[in-house]
């Protein structure tokens, strides 16, 4: 499909110079190698959330913290649809993180994409579970800030035996690109980790491109968790590991249940493989 039948006529209401403009050009060029009615997305509530306005792809604008269960129940409606569930660091690994782990387990046919700026921005900046330790925010003892310490997403995907692991830096529009389409393409639940700064409420952690590098496909487990180690969400210290950290093929929730198996070989939906 061409790139521009994915426009939409909304007027786009983010900061200008966020990064999610880049993010939602990178999707696009992603989806446009992709047929229009084999795209589904469901998007999250959140600054990220209002890429259900500006992309022309059918879907459904989830609750917070659930776009993930609810691209599930989109697979399991529909096996033959690439689905992609848009979610921020909020959403997915605070609200959300319970459907996170167990679509590991289950290993459905979907891509889920979070905009990973550190913050709960549309509610004006509060700490998730990857802010930086410290963060001043409006919700937190000014003195302390957030005493917690962030986790390491990377890690509890590979914990939860999460079948594709990439991470993407929202600045590099071709890179983070052609990682989004590896994981439509990837057959099982590919999770996409996209470094995004925000530029309004956690300008601390801003700018970490110095830290980036690329590395090549990966498919080793134990690779995989020394390069998920180098960066503990935590500093501006240490390497961050651009790309397919960690890739595996394995049987997928279709694959398992005679039903769906039925329903994908069918062709039924509105797309016919
Ligand atoms: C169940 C529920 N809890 C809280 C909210 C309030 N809320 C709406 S958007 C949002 C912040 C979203 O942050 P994040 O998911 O990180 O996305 P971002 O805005 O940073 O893109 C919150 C807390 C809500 N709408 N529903
Ligand atoms: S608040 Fe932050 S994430 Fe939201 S649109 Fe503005 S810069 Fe982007």
């Amino acid at each position: 499909m061409k790139k521009e039948n994915l426009n939409t006529n909304y007027g786009i209401t983010w900061c200008p110079g966020c990064p999610n403009y880049l993010i939602l050009e990178s999707v696009k060029q992603a989806l446009s190698n992709f047929k229009h009615e084999e795209l589904c997305m469901v998007t999250d509530i959140g600054c990220h959330g209002k890429t259900f306005d500006y992309l022309n792809i059918s879907g459904i604008y989830g609750l917070h913290g659930r776009a993930l269960p609810t691209a599930l129940g989109v697979t399991l409606g529909n096996p033959n649809l690439n689905v992609l569930a848009f979610m921020g660091d909020g959403a997915l690994y605070s609200e959300g993180i319970g459907h996170f782990i167990h679509a590991g387990r289950f290993n459905p046919n979907l891509t889920l994409i979070v905009h990973d700026n550190q913050s709960f921005s549309l509610t004006t900046g509060q700490a998730t579970p990857t802010s930086q330790t410290g963060f001043k925010t409006k919700a937190n003892y000014p003195e302390l800030g957030e005493f917690n310490n962030p986790f390491n997403p990377i890690r509890i995907a590979l914990a939860s035996n999460v079948s594709f692991i990439a991470r993407c830096n929202a600045r590099d529009i071709k890179h983070t690109a052609e990682i989004i389409e590896k994981a439509i393409n990837h057959r099982g639940f590919s999770y996409v980790e996209i470094i995004q700064d925000c530029i309004i409420f956690n300008p601390e952690m801003n700018n970490k491109d110095k830290m980036m590098y690329k590395v090549e496909d990966n498919s080793d487990k134990k690779i995989a968790e020394k390069l998920a180690d180098e960066w503990d969400y935590n500093s501006k210290a240490g390497k961050i590991p651009l790309g397919v950290l960690y890739q595996e093929k394995k049987s997928i929730l279709t694959d398992k249940w005679p039903q769906l198996s039925k329903l994908e070989n069918k062709g039924v939906g509105w797309v016919k493989r």
